[in-house]
C-alpha cells in the first residue's frame, strides 16, 4: 500500500478537501440504512477512535487509530463499528496517503458539518500505529451507568463537566441498535440533523423506564418512539450537569459553539503536538460552502 504514495508527495489542504467531499458522498449512499446517512455512525467512529486517551499515561486516542486491531476492534463498546471502518476503507483506497487517524477524525468532523452541525477545526498529522498500542477495554462511557462513571471516564480524558454535558449533544444524531449495544431506538426526532433537541427534549418530555426485555433505557411518556440512556438522563439528574444541560436547551447557538470546541478537542487527543501539520486547525468548508 506505503509504496503506491508518491515518496515526496505532501498533501495539501485542498487534497483533505478531496477527502471530506468523498467522505461527504459516501455518507449519503445510505437509502436503505437507518434514518438515510452514514454520518452518525461516522460519528460514532471518531469518537471511539478518541474517547479512549487517557491523559495520565497519555496512552490512546487518535494517534494511531488501533481500532483497526484485534482485540480493541472487538471490544462491546465499538460493536457495529466495523460498518464504519469498511465505508472508510473505501475512501483509503482511493486516497492511500492520509492516516487512518486523520480519516476518522476528519469522518468526524464531516458528518457533523453536513448533518448542519458547527464548524469543527480539524488538522492532519495523525499517523498509523501498531496492535500493541492498543487500548485494554473499559476505557469508553458504559450507557448504564450513573454520573461518578461518567465523571471518572471523561476526566481520565481531561474533560469537564460542561464539555462532558456538550460532547453527550452528539445524540441528536443517530440511534441504538439492539444488535450493537442492546439498546433500542433515536434520542431526536431529526436523528440526521444536529440541532439541541436532545438537550430540549430532555427537559420538555416526561421519560419512565421502559418496559422491555432489553438494557433500561427510559422512553418518552408521550410518543414512546424516543429512547434516552441511563447515562442521557443523568444530565438533567445531577445538579453540575443540568445547569450545562439548561443552557443549551436555551440556545443551540451556546451548544454548537461549546460542542464544536469539545468534538476539536476530542479529535486531537493523544496526538503529539508537533505532529500536526499547521500550528492553526483548519475549517473545512462544508460541500454546499464550497459551491459559493
Ligand atoms: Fe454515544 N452511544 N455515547 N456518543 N453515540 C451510542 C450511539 C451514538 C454512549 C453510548 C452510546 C457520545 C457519548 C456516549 C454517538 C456519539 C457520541 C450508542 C448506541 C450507545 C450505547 C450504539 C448502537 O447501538 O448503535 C455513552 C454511554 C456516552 C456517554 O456516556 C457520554 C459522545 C461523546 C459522542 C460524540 O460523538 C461526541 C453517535 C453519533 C451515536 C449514533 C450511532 C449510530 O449508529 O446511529
Amino acid at each position: 500500500q506505503a509504496a503506491k504514495v508518491k515518496a515526496n508527495f505532501v498533501p495539501t489542504k485542498e487534497d483533505y478537501i478531496k477527502v471530506y467531499n468523498r467522505i461527504a458522498e459516501i455518507m449519503d449512499e445510505a437509502e436503505n440504512y437507518d434514518d438515510g446517512s452514514y454520518g452518525p455512525v461516522l460519528l460514532r467512529l471518531g469518537w471511539h477512535a478518541s474517547g479512549t486517551y487517557d491523559k495520565e499515561t497519555k496512552t490512546g486516542g487518535s494517534n494511531y487509530a488501533t481500532m483497526r486491531f484485534e482485540p480493541e476492534a472487538l471490544h462491546g463498546a465499538n460493536a457495529g463499528l466495523n460498518l464504519a471502518r469498511n465505508l472508510m476503507e473505501k475512501v483509503k483506497t482511493e486516497f492511500p496517503w492520509i492516516s487512518y487517524g486523520d480519516l476518522w477524525t476528519l469522518g468526524g468532523v464531516a458528518a457533523i458539518q453536513e448533518m448542519a452541525g458547527p464548524h469543527i477545526p480539524w488538522r492532519p498529522g495523525r499517523i498509523d500505529g501498531f496492535a500493541e498500542q492498543a487500548t485494554p477495554d473499559g476505557r469508553l462511557p458504559d450507557a448504564s451507568q450513573g454520573g461518578d462513571h461518567l465523571r471518572n471516564i471523561f476526566y481520565r480524558m481531561g474533560f469537564n463537566d460542561q464539555e462532558i454535558v456538550a460532547l453527550s449533544g452528539a445524540h441528536a444524531l443517530g440511534r441504538c441498535h439492539r444488535d450493537r449495544s442492546g439498546y433500542e431506538g433515536p434520542w431526536t426526532f431529526s436523528p440526521i440533523t444536529l440541532t439541541n433537541d436532545y438537550f430540549k427534549l430532555l427537559f420538555s418530555e416526561k421519560w419512565a423506564w421502559k418496559r422491555w426485555d432489553g438494557p433500561k433505557q427510559l422512553e418518552d411518556k408521550k410518543s414512546k418512539s424516543l429512547m434516552m440512556l441511563p447515562t442521557d438522563y443523568v444530565l438533567v439528574q445531577d445538579k453540575s450537569f443540568k445547569k450545562f444541560a439548561k443552557q443549551y436547551a436555551d440556545s443551540q447557538d451556546v451548544f454548537f459553539k461549546d460542542f464544536s470546541g469539545a468534538v476539536s478537542r476530542l479529535f486531537e487527543l493523544g496526538v503529539p503536538t508537533e505532529q500536526f501539520v499547521t500550528p492553526e486547525p483548519w475549517i473545512m468548508p462544508t460541500v454546499e460552502e464550497q459551491k459559493d
